[in-house]
């Protein structure tokens, strides 16, 4: 029989703000507030991408297709969809070299720029990728990769938004000593003319696999990362051992490609694959950008066939990979604002979560449920949820949500002995359930 437990949060934050006096007023609307004003111009410090203050980000974001193919879907009104909707903080612009692309039809640089400048007034992160890929040996078009840096680094290199990818997945007979490395140092060396600081990521071998080979002879460059791809069903712990290794040797990645897929792109999708390669970037706060944003029918696309070109897709117009990318890109937006904690006893049962309303919208709310390695007072588990969607104001309100969550197998809940279990409902009588900012505990008492 269903039982369940329904707990009822009110006025969240006018409580929040009337008992703590935490007046540090947010700027409230998530209009006014994107990745670029939040972060500003991003560096790396030691292995780790920080932003103007220093601090650690972790960027996330999807890739276009090939922009000579599905260009059409790169537009101000799709990446506006992407950031709002998405949360994406990155997007990468991937104009083929070969196969059709920037070397036989140079107008495909268009849409790089329309990119650029949608991502400027969106305040987005960009990647201009300068995609190889048949065309394994970066030294094959190194004059023109010169010539189009050189002109995207005098138009962009005074706007924190651009990160240039010089060379998206060498292959093939290249070594990073003797061809990519030197391929680097020239094209480096022609953005530096026109931009000092931004972002510049370098392909390794082997499709952007060896970055132990890179970590053993990194670039001078300050600002420069180091390409890791990964395809989930492909790819698994040997490469983020090579990770691990670069990570030791004090070698910054940037996952600037990966998909749910296996490497041709299609089969899958590998989604508990996908889990684990995503708990693991996390697990590093490396940044990460997902193939790919198109309709082709193919498991990588995050569109199903036919879906608009310009954003405001249903959820239903999303592929199972892109349905799991969304889900994991506004994931980890969401545990940096506002969490609250509701502890109690699932004895070691599947638990399942359902909400029923919310005044913000079910999908703006987000949960997950962690079970404590030492069991506390009244609790073994928490349930955690969080808020899309930007910052609340001071005085602003989630309003309702009411939330059941039930075990695997529907048994009952002993509900009375839960830490967090209160009668009345209301938040302001407990302070057994808890708050937190940006991970930080700002209200109620945690169970011993
Ligand atoms: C694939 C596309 C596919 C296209 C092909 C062209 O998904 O539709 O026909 O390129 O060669 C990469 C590349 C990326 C590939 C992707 C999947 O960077 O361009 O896209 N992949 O094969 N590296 C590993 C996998």
């Amino acid at each position: 029989m269903k039982r369940s437990v329904s707990i009822l949060i009110v006025c969240l934050f006018i409580a929040l703000l009337a008992i703590g006096g935490l007046a540090a007023p947010e700027a409230s609307a998530a209009e006014t507030k994107t990745p670029v004003s939040i972060n500003g111009q991003l560096s790396i410090k030691g292995t780790q991408l920080v932003n103007r203050d220093g601090k650690a980000v972790q960027l996330k974001g999807i890739s276009s297709h090939g922009l000579q193919w599905f260009g059409d879907f790169v537009n101000k009104e799709s990446l506006k969809w992407l950031r709002d909707d998405w949360g994406i903080t990155v997007f990468r612009a991937a104009m083929y070299t070969a196969d059709g692309g920037y070397i036989d039809n140079p107008s495909v640089k268009n849409k790089v720029k329309e990119a650029v400048e949608a991502a400027k007034e969106l305040g987005v992160y960009v990647i201009i990728d300068w995609h190889i890929l048949n065309d394994g040996n970066p030294n094959q078009n190194k004059e023109k990769a010169k010539e189009f840096f050189e002109e995207m680094s005098s138009l962009y290199g005074n706007t924190p938004n651009v990160i240039y990818e010089i060379a998206n997945e060498p292959n093939g007979d290249v070594n990073w000593k003797r061809d990519i490395k030197p391929y680097a140092e020239e094209v480096i060396s022609v953005i530096r003319k026109h931009d000092p600081d931004n972002l510049i990521i370098v392909g390794t071998g082997t499709w952007s696999q060896d970055v132990n080979d890179a970590a053993d002879d990194q670039l001078k460059d300050a600002n420069v990362m180091y390409a890791l791809h990964f395809y989930a069903g492909t790819h698994g712990q040997f490469l983020r051992d090579k990770a691990n290794y670069a990570l030791s040797k004090g070698a910054p990645i940037f996952v600037t490609e990966w998909g749910t897929s296996d490497a041709s792109g299609n089969g899958g999708v590998f989604l508990d694959h996908s889990r684990e390669w995503l708990n693991y970037l996390n697990s590093k706060n490396i940044s990460w950008v997902n193939w790919n944003l198109s309709d082709k029918q193919e498991s990588s696309s995050a569109l199903k066939p036919g879906a608009s070109k310009t954003g405001g897709w249903p959820l239903s117009d999303l592929s199972a990979s892109g349905t799991f990318v969304r889900e994991n890109i506004l994931g980890t937006k969401d545990s940096t604002d506002v969490t609250v904690r509701y502890w109690y006893n699932a004895k070691n049962k599947g638990q399942n979560y359902d909400c029923d309303y919310a005044q913000i919208g079910c999908s703006n709310v987000t949960h997950k449920f962690v079970m404590l390695h030492k069991p506390k007072q009244g609790a073994d588990a928490y349930m955690e949820l969080g808020f899309k969607n930007g910052t609340l104001s001071p005085g602003a309100s989630t309003g309702d949500v009411q939330l059941r969550l039930h075990n695997d197998d529907w048994s009952n809940y002993a509900q009375s002995g839960d830490y967090s279990f209160f009668q009345s409902n209301t938040f302001k009588t407990t302070k057994k359930i808890t708050l937190y900012k940006h991970g930080k505990l700002i209200w109620g008492t945690e169970p011993k």
